[in-house]
């Protein structure tokens, strides 16, 4: 289960009903690109095993922007990246989770979107995402690179939002949701922008192989297995690059460094909104990279729209994702660390502040019926 640390209204004691054995959290409190301490590690950790659980993946060390756009100081931020995976590998905490997404890390335009039985759900909807982009940011090359039958369906959406629900999709947006460090307001949105305006999806690959080249070694050394995790939602927004997306995406960064310690965080519910993620052979050809998992599922529709959806529903084939990923720790002879990511909010989580998606009761839910689904398919692999 994944816990946002000591502000987290979800608290160690209740992880430690949901049948979880280990903790996947990080060190929220330090600002990104600093080195992250040995005592400060010990200090969570000890945290942790204080209420019998084990900390067993760390999500996430940010990449600093600098890293990102290789620009200003990225040589001293990748040094102390280094260093807290080093650090990190000698406190025994041995897989790390990061993204290379620019500027900002996930996004959806909902995040109380109400379900037929009461409960609500994340949800990304494409035409609130594309009329922030044209209307409210006014990013000054979005007029051309929308047609002007998209312009005029996304004015007239636009104005039929009222101001409040303007406000809430900016928030949604630029904020920050949990687990991205930083949030914005619309200028500074517009700043970091520009430190992108040169630089296209080869460019940002090129910028995170050299990120790699650096940090695999550390990670070799330390013993820490990396885990990217793919864009969510995986295509490219306001005309910013994105650049783990896909299957092809997977294959280059693991051609380019084929080291087990490049690791993959097996995200369905990021790579199953494309309808060309084909999720089976994804696992099948990356399974030696895939270091860490999320698992949940999302629905998409024709509009680009999508909402997060029951853990066994929506369009990610749960079981015969799991069951390729119990082959996959069969032949590796491991067990990969897996959480289920995101939740329903309901019943009594309904009225409570939660982080949006991290709720206790959704989460519960999927993780229990992940875990039949897995307990299940191992009961008949071994029987078989
Ligand atoms: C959202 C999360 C992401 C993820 C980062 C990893 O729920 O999956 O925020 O933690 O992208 O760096």
């Amino acid at each position: 289960m994944r816990w946002y640390g000591p502000n987290d209204p979800v608290s160690l004691d209740d992880i430690r009903q949901s049948g979880a054995s280990g903790v996947v959290t990080a060190l929220h409190q330090i600002p990104n690109g600093e080195v992250w301490t040995t005592e400060a590690i010990r200090e969570r950790k000890s945290m942790i095993e204080a209420k019998g659980l084990k900390w067993e993946v760390v999500e996430s060390v940010p990449v600093h922007e600098s890293i990102k756009t290789c620009s200003g100081d990225f040589e001293s931020h990748i040094e102390n990246y280094k260093q807290t995976i080093l650090n990190l590998g000698q406190e025994g905490i041995k897989t790390v989770c990061y993204n290379f997404m620019p500027i900002l890390d996930w996004t959806r335009t909902n995040l109380e979107w109400p379900l037929q039985n009461g409960s609500t759900a994340l949800r990304y909807e494409r035409k609130a995402v594309e009329a922030f982009d044209l209307f409210i940011l006014k990013r000054p090359d979005a007029p051309t690179e929308y047609t002007p039958d998209r312009i005029k369906e996304l004015e007239a959406y636009f104005e039929g939002l009222s101001e409040e629900e303007k406000e809430l999709i900016t928030a949604n947006i630029l904020k920050g949701l949990p687990g991205s460090e930083i949030g914005y307001t619309l200028d500074e949105f517009r700043e970091m922008l520009l430190t992108y305006s040169e630089i296209d999806p080869e460019k940002l690959q090129g910028h995170l192989r050299l990120f790699l080249e650096e940090v695999v070694p550390a990670a070799e050394e330390a013993g820490v297995f990396l885990t990217i995790h793919p864009d969510d939602p995986p295509q490219s927004l306001y005309g910013l690059p994105r650049i783990l997306s896909t299957a092809e995406d997977c294959k280059r960064v693991f051609g380019d460094n084929p080291s087990p310690h490049n690791g993959l965080c097996f995200c369905t519910g990021s790579f199953g909104v494309r309808a060309d993620n084909d999720l089976i052979s994804m696992v099948k050809e990356f399974g030696d990279h895939i270091n860490f998992i999320h698992l949940r599922s999302t629905k998409r529709d024709s509009e680009g729209n999508f909402f997060e959806a029951n853990h066994l529903d929506g369009d990610v084939p749960m079981v015969d994702v799991i069951q390729a990923l119990l082959e996959v720790q069969k032949r590796r002879n491991i067990s990969i660390p897996m959480r289920p990511d995101h939740g329903h909010q309901m019943l009594d989580d309904l009225g409570k502040r939660t982080n949006p998606g991290y709720t206790a009761i959704g989460r519960l839910k999927g993780l229990a019926e992940i875990r039949g689904i897995e307990r299940a398919l191992i009961h008949k692999m071994q029987n078989d």
